[in-house]
């Protein structure tokens, strides 16, 4: 069997999902009449502290609709440079909304500079675009998967609305976040406007991600994800798994990030790949190839021997720890890169 390391979007459904979807109760959701997508939104409410909250097809669209739900045209979007909201969503915001994104550094750490914030919010003048909102990103997956503090999290929060402006977090793996850190996931969201998180990574179900914000912001947030073409009839048959997955797949992301520093520390021991093991956070590990070979033969070398990774950089590569993903999994990878690095290097 592949052991696929490339995301962890790659998980399959639990039984107890399969079985959820399959006696899913249903009905229409575009009237709100989807008892099952009903009792998602108000699980996600809760437990991120919001008033309420939004299914939605997946991140990109989460973050869209909240972009879109915080700005219009014209407005500008204070953005890390190495965020997947900015580098990885087809400049969505510019291209659906007439957003302008600006750009600032994202420090390794997943964090932005609170002084390069301040920097970048723009003065009343006829010149300028007007800055309405922050975005960050937890676990800050082109950062190590690194997990953003409540404390940090509370600052920048503090700091954007004491200048009006709002607060989004794209929190894909929010969850990550907070069983690394050992915090209640409120802690990491009562700062925020907007939160999206994602069902659909970690947390294994196979669809969907939700919005979670104020009663009045997720108003909004369901007319934009309508006009996205978002709205879906009886959508609790997706939403059936989404329970589960918040119920049931919290707890044991610490397994995943467990492996993943087993992964780590295995891969930093053969010459040939190099891990910053100080940036192994979560469940996401970053592995330079230091043989000479690009992260695309090691990718391609590794495919054809059973395991799956993703080059993301000319020398990078990422892998991804996962539900499905054992230790033996492990092992059995590291022996594999071993292997390849032998004969890369010989
Ligand atoms: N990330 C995917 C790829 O797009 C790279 C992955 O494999 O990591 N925010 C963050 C932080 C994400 O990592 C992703 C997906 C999204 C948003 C978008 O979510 P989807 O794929 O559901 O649109």
């Amino acid at each position: 069997m592949t052991i696929d390391l490339r995301s962890d979007t790659v998980t399959q459904p639990t039984p107890e999902m399969r079985r959820a979807m399959m006696e899913a109760e249903v009905g229409d959701d575009g009237y709100g009449e989807d008892p099952t997508v009903n009792r998602l939104q108000e699980l996600a409410a809760e437990m991120t502290g919001k008033e309420a909250a939004l299914f939605v097809t997946s991140g990109t669209q989460g973050n869209m609709v909240s972009l879109l739900a915080h700005c219009g045209r014209g407005d500008e979007v204070i953005v890390g440079d190495r965020s997947h909201t900015y580098l990885y969503e087809q400049g969505g915001m510019a291209q659906l909304g007439g957003i302008h994104p600006r750009v600032i550094p994202n420090r390794p750490d997943g964090t932005l500079d609170p002084e390069d914030i301040l920097q970048a919010i723009r003065p009343d003048n006829i010149h300028f675009p007007r800055t309405r909102l922050v975005v960050l990103e937890n676990t800050h997956n082109f950062c190590y998967g690194a997990p953003l503090t409540p404390e940090y999290t509370r600052d920048i929060g503090n700091l954007a609305h004491e200048r009006g402006l709002k607060l989004h977090i794209d929190g894909a793996r929010i969850f990550n976040a907070a069983v690394a850190l050992g915090v209640d996931v409120r802690e990491l969201t009562a700062p925020a406007d907007s939160i999206t998180f994602c069902l659909s990574k970690g947390l294994s179900a196979p669809v969907g991600s939700v919005v979670c914000g104020s009663r009045d912001f997720i108003e909004e947030a369901r007319r934009v994800r309508k006009v996205l073409g978002g709205g879906m009839r009886q959508a609790g048959v997706i939403a059936a798994a989404g329970i589960v997955a918040l119920t049931q797949m919290v707890d044991r992301l610490a397994e995943d990030h467990a492996n993943a520093r087993r992964l780590a520390e295995g891969l930093a021991q053969i010459p040939g790949f190099e891990v910053a093991l100080e940036r192994v956070y979560t469940n996401i590990v970053y592995v330079d190839v230091t043989t000479g070979a690009t992260a695309a033969e090691v990718v391609q070398r590794a495919e054809e021997m059973g395991v799956r990774v993703l080059a993301l950089g000319p020398y990078r590569i990422r892998a991804v720890t996962h539900y499905g993903i054992t230790e033996a999994d492990i092992d059995r990878a590291l022996d594999i890169f071993d292997h390849i690095a032998r004969q890369m290097i010989s």
